[in-house]
């Protein structure tokens, strides 16, 4: 199971935060010219299709990356994982036990605390994918996961105000994901609070990386 040589697919839908996290740790890795990208179209619901369900994610979300050998890995955390030890040398998800602890804490409370709670709030407040797709809707909890995010926001503002990078000195898969819960606030049109003074500087700076401006040019 599982090569690492060959030309590998993303199935994802270009410009959704998750997709948005693979991608950037694509570009960081310099591992562009590796993959072909399949779009699946969120908004006909096809990453609900039960072929889709059967036969490259259960859980039915995107990305998912497939190897050479046919072997899928859905999980934004596990995709990075794996492109990351791709080359031996570890860059996004840290070398040694202490920052693989640290990259990985801050990164699942990114999704925790952020990004997943953004992403309730768009499927479950707003009109999300729209009526064929969002089958059902809660709109209380979505706006509590709404309110989730702004604590978020808060929280990764005062994380930012004591380190320049989300887990740390350096940047991570950490940054991405919250880079990828910035994504999606602005989607849903979520305002950082002016008072989170670090984390639009942080985001700012995150904006100068080749990897997230290559992400914000037009793509397939
Ligand atoms: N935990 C998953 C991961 O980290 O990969 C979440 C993936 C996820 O929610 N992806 C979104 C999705 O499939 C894609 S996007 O909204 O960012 O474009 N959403 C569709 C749905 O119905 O949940």
């Amino acid at each position: 199971m599982g090569s690492d040589a060959g030309m590998m697919t993303i199935y994802d839908f270009p410009r959704g935060p998750y997709p948005a996290r693979v991608r950037i740790a694509l570009a960081e890795k310099n591992l562009l010219s590796r993959v072909r990208f399949e779009l699946v179209d969120l908004r006909k619901g096809e990453h609900k299709q039960p072929s889709f369900i059967a036969t490259k994610n259960y859980s039915g979300t995107l990305p998912v990356l497939e190897l050479s050998d046919g072997t899928l890995i859905a999980e934004c955390t596990a995709i990075t994982e794996y492109l990351d030890n791709l080359d031996g040398a570890p860059s996004l998800t840290g070398r040694t036990a202490l920052e693989k602890g640290l990259i990985h804490m801050m990164n699942k409370r990114a999704e925790i605390e952020f990004l997943d709670a953004v992403s309730v709030y768009f499927h479950h407040a707003t009109p999300g994918l729209g009526p064929e797709v969002e089958v059902y809707q809660n709109v209380e909890w979505g706006l509590r996961q709404r309110d989730k995010a702004i604590r978020g926001m808060h929280y990764f503002d005062g994380v930012l105000r004591e380190q320049p990078f989300v887990a740390g000195a350096a940047f991570s898969m950490a940054d991405i994901a919250v880079i990828g819960g910035m994504i999606f606030s602005e989607l849903v049109k979520l305002p950082v609070p002016e008072s989170c003074g670090a984390l639009r500087a942080w985001y700012g700076r995150m904006q100068e990386r080749p990897s997230v401006q290559h992400w914000r040019r037009p793509q397939g």
